[in-house]
């Protein structure tokens, strides 16, 4: 092939996933425990625009942990309206025995008449208490019931995650882009740490729709999370491209490494983040 057509595919990964390490992830998650007295769990919030997968990813989590698909996080089944309005928290069984702790918390999505930038923010700030149906047209004010003015630190959030679908990079909603910007900018200005899940990286390579172990050999997803890092002005190293639980009846080990090592990095950085507080 001449210069002018690169191969689809690299010859060695440019970052290592180990394909045979499923319960060792799945174990150090389950055993890992907070040195934090002042925190009984991580908070990581979830952002990005309806259909960008937020619920899914929940899902995903919970289906690896359980070793079978669930969706409790209201997934929507076509693109348009967002399906979730009110700010809930999203628990993770460990086994029998109780939670894990960490939790995610889904907002509205945050297209043209979704959720509002200062609502993100005041969620990350821990200012929202659980069930406020969020208004597009009006923030939480100071004064309403549902606004938490004194928020401990668990009611805040240790660590913002922003979800970008890999197939709508290129053509991602400026207004979209410019409220997910004002938030890191602000999560950034706060110490919290800023990942970003860029998934749906099926939609985006059919090579790695075809195999998921060439998430990290595809061209194409590195390509994809070039543009990522451009527009979200996050670094490479901050970008974790994932596919979903979507249509999958039963759970796999590929998709369980995918989404668990996923995991495994946003729960580091929200750890770091708490414990030099
Ligand atoms: N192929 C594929 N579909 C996905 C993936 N993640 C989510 N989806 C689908 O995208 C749609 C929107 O996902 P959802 O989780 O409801 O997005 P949300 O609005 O951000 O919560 C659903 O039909 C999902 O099944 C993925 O990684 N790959
Ligand atoms: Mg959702």
């Amino acid at each position: 092939m001449g210069s002018s057509h690169p191969k689809p595919e690299f010859d060695s990964p440019w970052r290592q996933l180990d394909w045979n390490q499923r319960g060792k992830i799945e174990a150090q998650l389950k055993d890992f425990q907070l040195k934090t007295p002042n925190v009984s769990h991580l908070r990581i919030l979830l952002c990005g625009q309806v259909g960008a997968g937020k619920s899914s990813f929940i899902n995903s989590v919970e289906s690896a942990f359980e070793n079978q698909i669930t969706v409790r996080a209201g997934e929507a089944s076509c693109a348009g309206k967002s399906f979730t309005k009110r700010y809930r928290t999203y628990k993770i069984k460990n086994g029998s025995s109780g939670t894990l702790p960490f939790v995610f918390n889904d907002v509205m999505g945050l297209e043209q008449d979704g959720i509002l930038t200062e609502d993100i923010i005041s969620a990350m700030l821990g200012h929202v208490k659980e069930g406020y149906e969020f208004n597009p047209h009006k923030p939480l004010a100071e004064i309403d019931v549902d606004y938490n003015s004194q928020p401990s630190l668990d009611d805040k959030a240790h660590c913002l995650v922003s979800v970008v679908p890999a197939n709508v990079i290129s053509r991602m909603d400026e207004s979209v882009m410019e409220k997910m910007n004002t938030v890191s900018q602000r999560a950034n200005d706060i110490g919290i740490p800023h990942l970003i899940l860029m998934t749906k990286v099926d939609e985006a390579c059919p090579l790695v729709k075809e195999d998921l172990k060439k998430i990290y050999t595809s061209r194409k997803i590195k390509e994809k999370m070039v543009e990522c890092s451009n527009k979200i002005e996050a670094p490479m190293k901050s970008i974790f491209p994932v596919k979903n639980y979507s249509e999958e009846s039963d759970t796999n080990d590929l998709v369980d490494i995918i989404i668990l090592s996923a995991v495994e990095h946003i729960v580091n950085a929200a750890h770091d983040y708490v414990s030099y507080l």
